[in-house]
Formats: structure tokens, C-alpha cells, sequence
């Protein structure tokens, strides 16, 4: 049985849990309980803040964890391992300052000698002090943003995804520290045979789920003059399934594509002749 920490509840809760969901594991959610135990796979999901799963997983306590890159960097616990950039919870932790201020793109000597609200001191510090700039940390571990509003601070360093928190404070975002997204880490301790060998097929089930995400299952009409054209124009994995259809002089192509590389060629699919285009989620895909 492995452990794997998610966070309780917040902005990586669901995310989190629709992942090992969409893996075929089945268990409760954290309404009432701190730790459930999966139905259908060795697992236990131990529920936590997200600041405390880097030390959990550190611990050993839990042998996976689900966190933000940003909680991740901001602590000293260097010997995790990011074993899978899971592509959610995506932000960026941004310097932002008030809108009336003139700053030029790059100048980080800006930032030398002000003070700077953030719950990201480490991050904060160790990217202006790369470029030369010693900012004043105020440390402050919430609504960072109205900062500068109250004279607290001359700027902040927050997460940012839309930006409208800003916009909201009358701020602006003038440099990107650090890109985030989830990401699942697994502890530096030892790891039994046993358990390497379920978080090889938990690592494989996230796989397969990522890649149904990234690939659709197409299928079109076509008349039969056209499915050469057709044919060059998909950029499948493999060459397209073809089968006749019932109306003579028709066949139906079926592929499996990019998603975004399927939409760069839809008009060019439907000039040569493509009728009916079906685009249908793929769930998981193993290759
Ligand atoms: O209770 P617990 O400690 O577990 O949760 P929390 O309150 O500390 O964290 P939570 O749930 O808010 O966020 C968890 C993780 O989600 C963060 O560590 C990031 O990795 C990720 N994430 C993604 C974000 C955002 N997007 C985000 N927009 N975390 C916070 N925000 C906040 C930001 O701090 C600011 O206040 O949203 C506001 C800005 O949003 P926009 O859309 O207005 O730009
Ligand atoms: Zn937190």
C-alpha cells in the first residue's frame, strides 16, 4: 500500500482528486475523513494543507504528494523528486506594483532597496538578487495584494493566473518570477520492491490519462475521390482507419489526432470533402 498526499480543500482539492478518479481508483473524499483508503488500488489519500505536503512527503509520512511548484521551491526540502508535471492548478508568481508607477520592462534595479509584500520571500528574494536588485521582504501569509493600497509595501510578489485580483487592486504585473503548475512528488526516503512497483502503475495510469487528454478520436465522411487528400492532410498517429460506408462511392476515415493540430487543418479537411466530422474524447490512451 503506498499513501499519496493531496490537498484537503482549495484550488488543488478537485483537480487532484479527478486525477487518481480518472486513474480507475476509487475512494471517499475528504468530507469527513484525513485519511481514505482506495476501494480498487493499494492506495491511502492522506488529505493535508498544501503548505504541509513537501514536509509530509519529506517525512516519508505519505510516499507521493500533489503541490504547486510554488509551494514546492519556496521550501529547503531539496531531496524531493518531481516525478510528473501534472499540467493543472497552472500560475505564475508575478512582481506587480502599483498602475500609475513607471517601470520599463527588465529594469530589476527597480525593485533594489523596496519593500515587497509576498508569502514567497525565498522565490522573491533569490530572483531579484540574481539580477542584482536587494528587495525588503514584508512577509505577510495572505491577501498580499492590498499591500501597497494600506503603504505596507511598494510592491508585491503574488500568484497571478487571470490577473483580475490585480486589476481589482490597482496594480500591475511587470515581471514573472516563477512558472507553476501541479506537479506529483515522491519522497526521498527508501521505497519497498512493493511499493515502487504500484507507483510504476499509478505513473502509467497518469500517462494514459494525459495523453487521452491531449489526442481526439476522429471520424469523418468522405467520398471516395477525396480520401487521399484526406489521408495526407491528418496528422495521425498512424494511418487512418478507412471503411466503406452503406451509399456507395463513400468511406469513413477514423484517426486519432492532436487536438490542436486537428483544428489547424479543419478547413482544409472540409474544402476536400469532409462531411459529418465527429471529434470524440478519448479517456485513456496507451501507446
Ligand atoms: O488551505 P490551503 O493552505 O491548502 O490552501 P491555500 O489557500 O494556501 O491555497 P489555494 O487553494 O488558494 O491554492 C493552492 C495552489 O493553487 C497554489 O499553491 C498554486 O499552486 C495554485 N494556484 C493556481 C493558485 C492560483 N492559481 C491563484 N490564482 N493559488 C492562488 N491563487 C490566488 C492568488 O494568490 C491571488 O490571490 O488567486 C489570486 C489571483 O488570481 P487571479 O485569477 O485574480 O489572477
Ligand atoms: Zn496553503
Amino acid at each position: 500500500m503506498i499513501r499519496i498526499a493531496i490537498q484537503k480543500s482549495g484550488r488543488l482539492n478537485e483537480d487532484s482528486v479527478k486525477l487518481l478518479k480518472e486513474c480507475g481508483i476509487k475512494f471517499e473524499g475528504a468530507d469527513r475523513k484525513l485519511l481514505s483508503r482506495a476501494e480498487n488500488f493499494p492506495i491511502e489519500i492522506l488529505y493535508l494543507r498544501d503548505d504541509d505536503i513537501p514536509q509530509y512527503v519529506n517525512d516519508g509520512v505519505a510516499d507521493l504528494g500533489v503541490v504547486g511548484q510554488n509551494v514546492l521551491e519556496e521550501t529547503d526540502f531539496n531531496n524531493l523528486e518531481t516525478i510528473k508535471k501534472l499540467g493543472f492548478s497552472k500560475c505564475r508568481l508575478s512582481l506587480a506594483i502599483p498602475k500609475d508607477t513607471i517601470y520599463n520592462a527588465g529594469n530589476f534595479k527597480f525593485f533594489d532597496g523596496k519593500r515587497i509584500a509576498t508569502s514567497y520571500p525565498k522565490l522573491t528574494k533569490g530572483f531579484l538578487e540574481s539580477r542584482e536588485a536587494i528587495p525588503k521582504i514584508e512577509f505577510l501569509s495572505g491577501s498580499v495584494e492590498i499591500a501597497p493600497g494600506i503603504g505596507l509595501s511598494d510592491a508585491i510578489c503574488d500568484l497571478v493566473s487571470t490577473g483580475s485580483t490585480l486589476v481589482s487592486n490597482g496594480l500591475k504585473e511587470v515581471e514573472t518570477v516563477f512558472e507553476s503548475q501541479a506537479v506529483l512528488i515522491q519522497t526521498p526516503g527508501k521505497i519497498s520492491e512493493d511499493k515502487k512497483n504500484i507507483i510504476t502503475d499509478l505513473i502509467f495510469r497518469i500517462e494514459a490519462v494525459q495523453k487521452g487528454k491531449d489526442y481526439k478520436y476522429i471520424l469523418l465522411n468522405a467520398p471516395n475521390s477525396a480520401i487521399e487528400t484526406i489521408k495526407s492532410l491528418l496528422p495521425g498517429m498512424k494511418s487512418p482507419t478507412i471503411l466503406p460506408l452503406a451509399e456507395s462511392g463513400w468511406s469513413s476515415v477514423h484517426s486519432v489526432v492532436k487536438e490542436n493540430e486537428f483544428w489547424k487543418v479543419i478547413d482544409k479537411l472540409r474544402l476536400a470533402g469532409a462531411q459529418g466530422i465527429l471529434v470524440v474524447p478519448i479517456e485513456k490512451m496507451i501507446m
